[in-house]
């Protein structure tokens, strides 16, 4: 059997505003919540925030230049919306889309694919200290004006699409235990923040679908663990199945079918949010794709009371971590994919897959990192597996390009197939780029460098 992926899949990086572009106060743009929940003090390892980052803001042509060597035919970003939109509402910051006007031009002459995410979690902090953020249930229509916005400005060349990065995240860290921006716990809610949002993808995607460019795809990027019963007792399988539901079915139920899964809805009552008619209608079939990013898995075992959906996490002290203390589980990884193929049964996009490691640069900066590339190689061969057994795998997304701001932990969990040497911000390939570079060159013998970026979607 071959041990190729099947021709046409594109390979690609991934990488996020706040994480690399810096100039936080440059060219007019307005803060985020995570500029404010940054500068709060304890918030983040270190004290640290970015201001400057990656400074990508100012060195986008050299990191174009790095995506060539490493033979990427695909790239995802995200807009930052207080950098186009200093408020979130109204006034226009024009010098902020120029900027993604550079950047999109410049994949496309290097034959480089866009992808954007409109939202990867940097609220305009306006928004926030005004009127609550996602917890106003207005949100979803500022989030759908901005959406325009930006469809209207790049869709002539841009034709993959994320409306919301992770939803789950913005509610499990940002409401329910308040490790991320803006630092609240408060489950109630936090699902209301979940429903807005949810309800703003929806919103967006319509309006994506009714413009004059909307020849692409879009979705949001759902991130969710596996669940391994630990034994193969019913009641663990049950409650395995029950902790996906309350994973990634809470954000991609919704996408699909119009509600979230009728075992939430059992065990969350009141606390669950109800959708309206025209929230449903707009919901429902709403992701073109589905949109992974995926890290980890866990074993879980019933236990009465353990959390709503009485199920216990007990993954063996002895399994293999990364430096983040995630599982490695590339079987989870397979079993997910089919999992989300024979629930959803749309194509995949790989949006997120890597690993933070604990890399020791050398003194010219170069890592090698050997315990990267067995995890993606891993990762890579669960895949490939699932494409065998019926995954419409279309592209693949390493997290993350470059070292870059992992959010509250600080700097010094790296996750790059590129080190970015914190004090001269100067980027060396690791020994998994080069690695990917050549998987690309190997991978993608039958597919030919992409003639027109803008356009090439099978
Ligand atoms: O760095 C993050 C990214 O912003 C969202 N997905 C997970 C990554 C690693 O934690």
């Amino acid at each position: 059997m071959s041990d190729k992926f099947p021709t046409g899949v594109l390979w690609g990086a991934a990488t996020a505003a706040y994480q690399i572009e810096g100039a936080a106060r440059t060219d007019g743009r307005g803060p985020s919540i995570w500029d404010v929940f940054c500068d709060t003090p304890g918030k983040t390892v270190g004290g640290e925030n970015g201001e400057v980052a990656c400074d990508h803001y100012h060195r986008w042509r050299e990191d174009i230049d790095l995506m060539r060597r490493l033979n990427l035919q695909c790239y995802r970003f995200s807009i930052s919306w207080p950098r186009v939109m200093p408020t979130g509402r109204g006034a226009i910051n024009q010098r902020g889309l120029d900027f993604y006007d550079r950047l999109v031009d410049g994949l496309c002459a290097a034959g480089i694919a866009p992808m954007i995410t409109l939202y990867h979690w940097d609220l305009p902090a306006a928004l926030q200290m005004e009127e609550g953020g996602w917890e106003h249930d207005d949100s979803p229509h500022w989030f759908a004006d901005y959406a325009e916005l930006i469809f209207n400005r790049y869709s002539d060349r841009v034709a993959r699409w994320i409306t919301l990065n992770e939803p789950w995240c913005s509610v499990d860290g940002g409401y329910f235990h308040g490790a991320h921006a803006p630092g609240v716990r408060d489950r109630a809610l936090g699902y209301r923040v979940g429903h807005n949002l949810m309800r703003a993808h929806a919103q967006a995607v319509s309006r994506y679908r009714a413009s004059k460019h909307s020849r692409g795809m879009i979705s949001f990027a759902l991130n969710t663990a596996w669940f391994f019963p630990e034994t193969n007792s019913p009641a663990d399988i049950a409650a395995a199945e029950r902790a996906l539901l309350n994973f990634g079915g809470w954000f991609a139920d919704p996408a699909h079918f119009g509600d979230y899964p009728a075992v939430m809805r059992e065990r969350l009552g009141d606390m669950l949010p109800r959708f309206s008619d025209e929230d449903t209608r707009l919901l429902r079939r709403s992701m073109d794709y589905i949109s992974l990013n995926y890290y980890t898995s866990d074993v879980v075992r019933y236990k009465h009371g353990a959390g709503l959906m009485d199920a216990e996490i007990c993954t063996p002290p002895e399994v293999q971590r990364t430096e983040m203390g995630w599982p490695v589980y590339p079987d989870g990884y397979y079993n997910l994919m089919m999992w989300l193929h024979t629930r959803y049964g749309l194509p995949l996009m790989v949006t997120e897959n890597g690993a933070a490691m604990p890399d020791k640069p050398d003194r010219t900066g170069y890592v090698d990192d050997q315990d990267r590339i067995a995890y993606l190689q891993s990762h890579f061969d669960a895949a490939r597996r699932a494409t065998r057994d019926g995954v419409d795998l279309r592209e693949y997304y390493v997290w993350t390009l470059m070292d870059n701001l992992e959010w509250s932990v600080g700097y010094e969990k790296r996750f790059g197939l590129v080190h970015c040497d914190r004090r001269t911000l100067k980027r060396t390939i690791k020994a998994s780029g080069h690695w990917y570079a050549d998987f690309i060159a190997g991978a993608c013998e039958k597919t030919r460098r992409l003639a027109s970026p803008a356009g090439a979607m099978r």
